[in-house]
């Protein structure tokens, strides 16, 4: 089946009859012997299992769904005339022999009339999509960020090797990622559908065939979980608990990246650090792209290259620079090689359906693939990998080419579990599993810190493991303009910490498109600038000094909203609300819909950054100066133009000029932003004192600022605290209250206010923890963007 092609629904069979026992509806007709199930899952989430008697293998292999909600509550059939009734919890089912109807307070989905269909081990569902005007989610896609009208291929690809004609341009499917997971939208009310089946499927929201939604799954079992509203929130959030969240990352993970596919000697490493810190850059750490290695053989260093990579990194860390290193999954097929003989000692590695061991064609030359699903694997691969990260001190680890990419060798003949079961089983999930292996290895390397990893590939529920780039995209503005909604909805789907490579990975950058990029990926969750070998260098200062001057102003922001985003960090992973939000997570309105050159960064941030260069848009010069311009949608109320140092009024389109220098970015009233105002060293960053960052024009504010260690696993044991901050005024005073509870010693952050206010306030009542401090409010001048503009302290 070529990428793109569809089975017409015509060529499905569809059932006649239908029986009821117990759990179990039976559909039978000609070509069709189908066993649907339903139970209740968790709250607000109920499950129906497709079991086509057609597939021979019905268990199911998906590792997406928590252990914990795997097994649910069965839900008894009734049977009513032709129809069998599932009264779940979370909503009621109609069932008939080709239609299925899911009902409940909030949201009604019914598919067409001929809406379940088989095809020997193909399964489709076929729902009628009126009233939906939205659709979401979809994981790691390109083009826009409603699907309506869109379709997706899910099944994991090394996309610009496999279609290198495509490498450029912004509509290519499919991609590294797989997660079939459907957010629809009628009015202001979501239902979640997530199709868990780890085989390849296609989703097409109105593309085929207008008005009706198809999931076609191309084997395996299928579980579609119906994950309840009725806001996007709650989906987002019972999908994350549903699948699970990420983790906490360390807090350097969260700073500026820098990495380049040929960085190549020690030397280079050691002029990287100082270039940063000539050009005053903050860097949290450098990445080793595949040549640091000795003939790209696993675990190894090129001595000539790298004589001594520990002390190199210790070095860096010294200076507070991380080394995160690439890890591929292929082991070169080399007798003598340590990693390989061990390996093939264990039975560790991917064979043939007669037994061989998979062969493939990657950087080493041939390679042999780990079984990552076998557990004796995962525990052979993290020995290994731990002992590398130990022995070299590296901090991070760089997980490529697991979608699996297998060069010219047909993927499909790698087979798991010693051969037995097929490869499509677990193709999409192949990444999922290494990563699983490579979070055990960090595990054993620091039980009580937090590891960072990245992942090119991905399936649903790989969060739990791993971050995600959104693998190569190019140097162009089409590629800047699309990484809005690819993260977006990548967000939407459980991936929360994710972004793409800044500045574009293949073909030459330009100065403009390089500060454009940074200015609009300084505030992704992950935040890594990458480029391929042989392309024009595109470090910050490689542009000259005033493009240095905007990408400084940029990265130097991230720093100094570095507590904020780790507060969204942890939002997550104790809600699921996702670090980056489209802005219908937040607003109603038909005017957010397909809204998706401006994003939100938890729910105080939204970032409307350029995403066109000289010539290609409207641009105005002002007082000499050149600028871009575009329009911004700013919900209700007021925000302050944190760019400009002024509010501005909401609930309008803004049209917005924007010099080189300039992220236009805003605060909306009523939030609380922390704020770190101390020397920036790299990773380094004691937040023993925060600035809290008041915007209160004219509503009060909330904030929960979470208080932890920020490097250990001990939050996870619930050795965290909140600061319950609430900001409330009254003609000339504001009232700001600090109330410190749960499981972290009080007092240990010092927080200091920052007042962004009406001009008439001119006193500040400050209480923490029951001590108050009244002072007047002066005005100081402060540094933002490399701007200056004065705010009241
Ligand atoms: O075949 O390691 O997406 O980020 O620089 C290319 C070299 C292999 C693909 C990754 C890219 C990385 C590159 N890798």
């Amino acid at each position: 089946m070529f990428f793109g092609q569809k089975i017409h629904p015509l060529n499905f069979d569809y059932a006649d009859t239908l029986t009821v026992a117990g759990d179990t509806v039976e559909l039978i007709g000609r070509g069709v012997q189908l066993r649907v199930r339903c139970a209740d899952v968790a709250e607000g989430c109920l499950r129906l299992r497709f079991e086509n008697a057609q597939v021979d293998d019905s268990h199911q292999y998906s590792d997406a769904v928590l252990p914990e909600w795997r097994e649910g509550r069965p839900v008894i059939a009734r049977l009513d005339t032709e129809t069998a009734l599932f009264a779940a919890e979370a909503g009621r089912v109609e069932l008939s022999t080709t239609q299925l109807r899911l009902e409940r307070a909030d949201f009604t989905l019914a598919t067409v009339t001929a809406g379940i269909g088989c095809r020997s081990e193909n399964l489709l569902l076929n729902f009628a999509l009126s009233d939906i005007d939205g659709c979401y989610g979809f994981g790691e896609r390109t083009k826009r960020l409603n699907k309506l009208g869109d379709s997706a291929d899910c099944l994991t690809v090394d996309v610009v090797a496999m279609f290198r004609h495509t490498y450029s341009r912004d509509d290519y499917d499919p991609t590294y990622v797989a997660i079939p997971f459907a957010i629809l939208k009628t009015g202001e009310r979501f239902l979640g559908l997530f199709f868990d089946n780890p085989g390849r499927a296609i989703l097409d929201a109105g593309k085929s065939q207008s008005g009706e939604f198809w999931y076609q799954s191309l084997g395996g079992t299928t579980d579609l979980y119906l994950v309840a509203g009725p806001s996007l929130a709650e989906v987002t959030r019972r999908y994350a608990t549903l699948t699970g969240r990420a983790p906490l990352p360390p807090l350097w993970a969260l700073g500026y990246h820098q990495c380049r596919w040929g960085y190549q000697y020690e030397a280079e490493f050691r002029e990287l650090a100082a270039q940063f810190a000539a050009a005053e850059v903050p860097v949290s750490a450098l990445w080793y792209d595949i040549d640091y290695m000795d003939g790209c053989r696993l675990f190894t260093w090129d001595r000539v290259d790298f004589p001594d990579p520990a002390a190199l990194n210790r070095d860096l860390k010294a200076v507070g620079i991380r080394a995160v290193t690439i890890i591929d999954p292929g082991v070169k097929r080399e007798p003598g090689y340590a990693v390989y003989d061990s390996g093939r000692e264990q039975a560790a590695f991917c064979q043939t359906a007669s037994g061989r061991e998979y062969v493939g064609k990657v950087w080493p030359g041939d390679t042999v693939f780990p079984d990552f699903t076998l557990e004796t694997t995962r525990d052979w691969w993290a020995g290994r990998l731990a002992d590398f990260l130990r022995a070299s001190a590296v901090d991070g680890v760089w997980l490529d080419m697991n979608d699996p990419a297998t060069g010219y060798s047909r993927t499909e003949e790698m087979r798991f579990n010693h051969g037995a079961i097929p490869h499509d089983r677990y193709h999409n999930q192949y990444a999922h599993f290494m990563a699983m292996a490579s979070r055990q290895a960090c595990d054993r390397l620091d039980p009580e810190g937090r590891p960072f990893l990245l992942t090119r590939s991905a399936c649903a529920g790989t969060q739990r493991y791993s971050a995600v780039w959104t693998g190569d995209n190019a140097s162009n503005w089409k590629h800047l303009r699309m990484a809005l909604p690819c993260s977006l909805n990548l967000s939407l789907s459980g991936a929360a910490f994710n972004g793409p490579d800044v500045g574009g990975f293949m073909d030459d950058t330009s100065a403009e498109l390089l500060v454009r990029w940074h200015q609009a990926g300084c505030l992704f969750p992950f935040f890594r600038n990458h480029s391929i070998r042989h392309s024009r260098s595109q470090e910050p200062w490689q542009f000259g000094l005033e493009p240095l001057v905007a990408i400084r102003g940029a990265i130097r922001s991230r720093y100094r909203l570095l507590p904020y985003l780790y507060q969204c960090f942890f939002a997550h992973w104790r809600s699921g609300d996702p670090v980056m939000r489209p802005l219908l997570y937040h607003y109603a309105g038909p005017e957010y819909v397909n809204l998706d050159d401006q994003y939100l960064v938890g729910d105080a941030l939204l970032v409307a950054p350029i995403l066109h260069g000289e010539g290609q848009g409207p641009e105005i010069v002002r007082a000499g100066v050149k600028m871009q311009e575009r329009a911004i949608r700013l919900p209700p109320g007021f925000w302050f133009d944190l760019n400009r140092g002024e509010w501005v009024e909401g609930g309008q389109l803004v049209s917005y000029a924007a010099a080189l220098d300039e992220l236009p970015l805003f605060v909306r009233d009523g939030a609380v932003v922390p704020y770190y105002a101390g020397p920036l060293h790299n990773s380094i960053m004691d937040l023993s004192t925060v600035e809290l960052h008041l915007f209160c024009r004219e509503k009060p504010a909330r904030f929960e600022y979470v208080l932890d260690d920020q490097e250990t696993r001990r939050y996870q044991a619930g050795a965290y605290g909140i600061a319950h901050i609430s900001a409330d005024s009254a003609g000339e005073r504001l009232q700001v209250e600090i109330a410190e509870s749960g499981a972290y010693p009080p007092d240990t952050v010092r927080f200091i206010p920052v007042v962004y206010g009406r001009p008439e306030l001119r006193e500040l009542e400050f209480t923490v923890n029951g001590r108050t401090v009244i002072r007047s409010l002066q005005t100081e001048r402060r540094e933002w963007l490399c701007r200056q503009w004065p705010v009241r302290a």
